[in-house]
């Protein structure tokens, strides 16, 4: 295929397709000219063309903070990128109300939390807190939603006996910190305890966090997942067309 057919992108700085990008790191280095150089070097060890160190901060006696532009070569062609996204058309706090009411006839019941050792409360209250987050109300605001935020550093199991007791229909799922991979070692093991108790296929599970996407969710064994700029509304429509459309309540 040739060039111009293709649907070819590069980073955008003051032209189109100069491929300028600013990085940022930290070097354990005291913030002098050779420190400098090696932020420089590196840069280019990175594929960055002609790096320019724009800041360097002192962090501490031997740690340095840089940040330094700098273009790349490389395009992306977008025909060939396929991501899988939850839906396209959201619904309002009030049709979501309205659609519970005329296709599910009951509240439904949504339990939430940071789970494991996350301590990380304000994704998930994003979500939930009646006041909602960026002008989405959360779900504690929906009428026909019985919205319980659980909070942080929740154990899977506390998490299951809150959702058996609770006779709850959703799981939501926030997970923030990401460190050593310890989200997909926690998300794991509530999909695994939820198996062994009989309750994976009467619950829809769903997980959050700013690097969690639908498809490394549903790669652990969740029904989907939400990144950063995801709402209440988002989630909500998702899991009531989701209920219904599988027949589970
Ligand atoms: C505030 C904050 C804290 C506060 C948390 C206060 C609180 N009550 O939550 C405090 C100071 C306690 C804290 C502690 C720590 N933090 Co902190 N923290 C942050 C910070 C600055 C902001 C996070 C935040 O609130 N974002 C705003 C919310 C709204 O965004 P969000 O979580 O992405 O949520 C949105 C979506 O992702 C989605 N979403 C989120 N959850 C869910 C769930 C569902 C079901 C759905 C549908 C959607 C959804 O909806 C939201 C709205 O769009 C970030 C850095 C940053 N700028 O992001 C670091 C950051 C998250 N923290 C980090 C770390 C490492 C820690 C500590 C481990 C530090 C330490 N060594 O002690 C501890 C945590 C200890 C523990 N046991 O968890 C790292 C995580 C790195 C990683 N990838 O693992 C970050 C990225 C900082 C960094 N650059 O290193 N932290």
């Amino acid at each position: 295929m040739s060039q111009a057919m293709k649907n070819l992108v590069s980073p955008y700085g003051d032209t189109l397709n100069d491929g300028k990008v600013q990085l940022s790191f930290t070097l354990p280095v005291p913030n002098d000219e050779r420190g400098m150089e090696a932020a420089k070097v590196l840069a280019k060890q990175m594929g960055l063309r002609e790096p320019l160190v724009t800041a360097h901060i002192t962090l501490d006696k031997e740690f340095t903070f840089y940040i330094v532009y700098g273009s790349v070569s490389y395009q992306v062609n977008l025909d060939d990128i396929q991501v899988e996204v939850v839906q396209n058309e959201v619904m309002t706090m009030d049709e979501t109300d309205d659609f519970i009411r005329s296709r599910i006839g009951r509240k439904v019941v949504v339990i939430g939390a940071s789970t494991g050792t996350d301590a990380h409360t304000v994704g998930i209250d994003a979500i939930m807190n009646m006041k909602g987050y960026a002008g989405h109300y959360g779900l504690e605001r929906y009428e026909m939603i019985e919205a319980h935020n659980l909070g942080s550093q929740v154990t899977n199991q506390e998490f299951i006996e809150a959702a058996i007791e609770l006779k709850a229909d959703v799981l939501l799922v926030s997970q923030t910190v990401t460190q050593k991979d310890v989200h997909v070692t926690n998300m794991t093991e509530l999909v695994e305890l939820l198996e062994a108790a009989n309750l994976r296929h009467q619950v829809l599970l769903v997980a959050g966090g700013a690097r969690i996407s639908n498809e490394l969710a549903k790669e652990i064994g969740f029904d989907a997942g939400f990144g950063p700029g995801r709402y209440a509304d988002d989630v909500a429509t998702y899991v009531v067309n989701e209920l219904v459309d599988r027949e589970m309540i």
